[in-house]
């Protein structure tokens, strides 16, 4: 019986010493060892009852036990959800009754016992360090298990993603999805087993779980895996390092930092940066300091990886290069849907292995974005370039990125309209000088004394993860409106852009 990802990603690494994790502390992880453990897990997570097909979610920090956490759900047939840290309970229960989840392995596993009780979850805790009840279950289990049968276009994992409704959507990403994007971008970014990732992202998302570790177990290189992204570690690790992938903040956040130098760095192969847009300044300015050129690619949960600029050639500041080998890209008018003349703004639509099959549980937003011919539309905005290369240049969707994390002003004033003296509300993203972009909400007072600032931001704080509470709220008379009738978050944009980049 054959499992194609686990097969190709995990068991071909079977009794290998080579170490695969390799810790802010010097100690290291096998691929043996990792893989045994994983195994152990496998077990554990069939022994409580879940089979092919279940679903297992894990809101977890991160460390070599949530890694192996996914590498189990891989060679088991489970499908893998991962969830944001910063999720609150409240959004946690969403995803766990949207997915009918069979199994929660949290953090903080008392907050979510009433989530885990109203839709039967079998909850386990698992803290930052790897030890908890799911860990401890495992311990005395196998350390063999005979991979279930799993081909390409079964389900590997579901990622949520935010909406324009303010409903998260489940992308349904198969074994496929996975694997075909790892095999391209080994081959574009070079990677061998000479390499060790310098890995700072969260395990939770397609940049640090997906593009990250997939491609340094396909190319049965090592990771240093830091828990997270802080810049004193970065530069501990960086002699040691040959690559790393993160988001635009990571580049200004180094920048920012005098110990940035053609020195620090000069063990350093591969820079990549994405999930949001780097500036142009940010590139040129990381180049001049380093002599390292930023490599930007452009990708989405619900693609993986879509297009790249070149390892050898020109790596243009702004732009986030050609399609990859297999991905095709085309720019269409919205309106339309028809393909528009090189050079001119469209939107930015998808189709390849890598593009996912639907969103869990709602055919028509699946409808809605994936055409019949298998094109997905991203919601992106861009033109081809007269050198080939994609430019993105804005969003088509209202959708703001902080950090990294994308944020709906949708689910956000949806809470901030139930709010007492509140009429209506309009989320906005402002310029951020770390975050790239931030959160404001712009609140409409129905004229009583009922609305209370203080008592707003305690309510929010209780519904939404932290990095979508908005930094600031702002109450005015009434939301500047089209002749349709539709707010225009152009002009509060224009006129509260400075609020957060002061
Ligand atoms: C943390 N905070 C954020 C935030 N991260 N607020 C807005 N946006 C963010 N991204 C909050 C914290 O809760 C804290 O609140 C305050 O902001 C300052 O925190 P910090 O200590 O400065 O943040 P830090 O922990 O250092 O995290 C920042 C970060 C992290 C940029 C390192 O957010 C990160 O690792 N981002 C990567 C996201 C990512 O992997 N995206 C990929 C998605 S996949 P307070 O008030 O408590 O101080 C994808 C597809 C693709 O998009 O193409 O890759
Ligand atoms: P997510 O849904 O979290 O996967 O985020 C995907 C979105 O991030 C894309 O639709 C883009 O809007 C944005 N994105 C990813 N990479 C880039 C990039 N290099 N430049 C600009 N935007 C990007």
């Amino acid at each position: 019986m054959s499992n194609l990802l686990y097969d190709s990603l995990f068991g071909c690494h079977a009794g290998d010493a080579k170490p695969f994790l390799i810790f802010a502390d010097g100690r290291s992880l096998s691929y043996d060892a990792f893989l045994r453990m994983a195994a152990r897990f496998a077990n554990t997570i069939n022994a409580a009852g879940l089979i092919v097909g279940d679903r297992l979610a894990m809101q977890v920090e991160k460390s070599a036990e949530a890694l192996a956490v996914y590498a189990a759900c891989m060679q088991s047939g489970v499908i893998f959800l991962p969830l944001n840290t910063a999720y609150t309970p409240a959004e946690v229960e969403y995803f766990i009754s949207d997915s009918g989840a069979r199994m929660l392995i949290a953090n903080d596993a008392d907050s979510l016992q009433t989530v885990a009780s109203t839709h039967q979850v079998i909850l386990h805790n698992m803290a930052a360090d790897g030890s908890g009840s799911f860990t401890d279950l495992a311990a005395t289990a196998s350390d063999i298990y005979a991979p279930a049968a799993r081909g390409g276009d079964d389900l590997a994992a579901f990622l949520y993603t935010s909406g324009t409704t303010g409903r998260s959507k489940g992308a349904m990403l198969t074994q496929n999805n996975l694997l075909s994007n790892a095999e391209t971008l080994i081959d574009e970014w070079r990677f061998t087993e000479d390499d060790v990732l310098l890995h700072a992202l969260p395990i939770f998302h397609t940049h640090g779980l997906f593009v990250a570790t997939n491609i340094i177990l396909l190319a049965r290189a090592s990771m240093i895996f830091l828990p997270k992204f802080d810049v004193d570690m970065v530069f501990a690790a960086l002699p040691q390092a040959t690559s790393m992938m993160g988001v635009p903040t990571f580049y200004t956040r180094l920048l920012d930092d005098q110990r940035l130098t053609v020195q620090s760095t000069s063990h350093m192969r591969l820079f990549v940066s994405g999930s949001a847009p780097l500036l142009a300044e940010t590139h040129i300015q990381f180049s001049q300091r380093t002599n390292q050129q930023i490599l930007e690619r452009y990708g989405m949960t619900e693609t993986n990886m879509n297009t790249t600029n070149p390892y050898d050639g020109p790596r243009r500041a702004g732009t986030v290069g050609k399609p990859l080998a297999g991905v095709e890209l085309k720019i269409t008018d919205p309106d339309t849907g028809a393909r528009v003349a090189d050079g001119t703004i469209g939107q930015i639509e998808v189709r390849g292995p890598n593009v996912f099959v639907g969103y869990w549980n709602m055919p028509e937003k699946t409808r809605e974005e994936l055409r019949e011919d298998g094109f997905f539309i991203t919601g992106d905005l861009g033109f081809i370039d007269d050198q080939g290369y994609l430019q993105i240049v804005g969003r088509n969707k209202d959708l703001i990125i902080a950090g990294g994390y994308n944020i709906y002003p949708k689910e956000i004033e949806l809470i901030l309209d139930e709010q007492p003296g509140v009429i209506e509300s309009a989320v906005i993203g402002v310029p951020h000088p770390d975050f790239g972009e931030s959160v404001v909400g712009i609140l409409v007072s129905d004229g009583t004394d009922s609305l209370d600032l203080e008592q707003i931001t305690e309510s929010v704080a209780t519904s939404l993860a932290k990095f979508k509470q908005p930094r600031k709220l702002i109450v005015v008379d009434e939301l500047p409106r089209n002749a349709m009738g539709k707010v225009q978050k152009n002009t509060l944009r224009d006129i509260y852009g400075s609020t957060l980049s002061g």
